[in-house]
């Protein structure tokens, strides 16, 4: 049995675009994932400390993987991309983020769903919107169009207008 997920990609260091493509590609070659509906790239002014602007794009996987399973892969694929864990709010080459997997309501030390700041982020809700503006966040029971309604979505573009 397949679950739908919600992942958000982002990078702000080296080629960004280039890196969320090529992460995608990636994913999509993973036994237990299949790529389903990608939002377009943003370019997006950086949350937390100065830092350049970054690159952030959403993608729905439909996987028969488990939570821990998903992160795992996901942490992985940064790895794999030269993703080293260095400041927390520091800049990236890439930084995938499990964002939704199905209704799942969990929190453990490694792992909370729904992402706990998603609800927050226009740069998560801004592309998340186009793909999946129905989708009910399992807590708040909002839909993403409304959350989307609630944030400030000023420095969020799409790259290619
Ligand atoms: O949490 C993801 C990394 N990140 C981002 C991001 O992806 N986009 C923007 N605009 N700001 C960010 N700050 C951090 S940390």
């Amino acid at each position: 049995m397949e679950t739908a997920c919600a992942i958000a990609l982002g990078s702000n260091l080296g080629d960004s675009e280039q890196t969320i493509e090529s992460a995608l590609a990636h994913l999509e070659q993973i036994d237990g994932i299949r790529l389903g509906v990608r939002s377009q790239l943003y370019k997006t002014a950086p949350v937390g400390p100065p830092q350049p602007d970054y690159i952030n794009a959403c993608a729905l996987i439909h996987t028969t993987l488990s939570p821990e399973q998903v992160l795992q892969t996901l942490l992985a694929t940064e790895a794999s991309f030269g993703r080293i864990r260095r400041a927390r709010w520091g800049p990236r080459t890439l930084d995938l983020d499990l964002l939704l997997y199905g209704n799942r309501i969990m929190d453990t030390p490694k792992l909370t769903l729904p992402h706990p700041r998603m609800h927050e982020r226009a740069f998560v809700l801004v592309p998340l919107a186009e793909i999946a503006s129905n989708w009910q966040h399992p807590i708040s029971q909002q839909t993403i169009k409304e959350l989307l309604e609630q944030v400030d979505i000023a420095g969020v573009y799409p790259l290619v207008a």
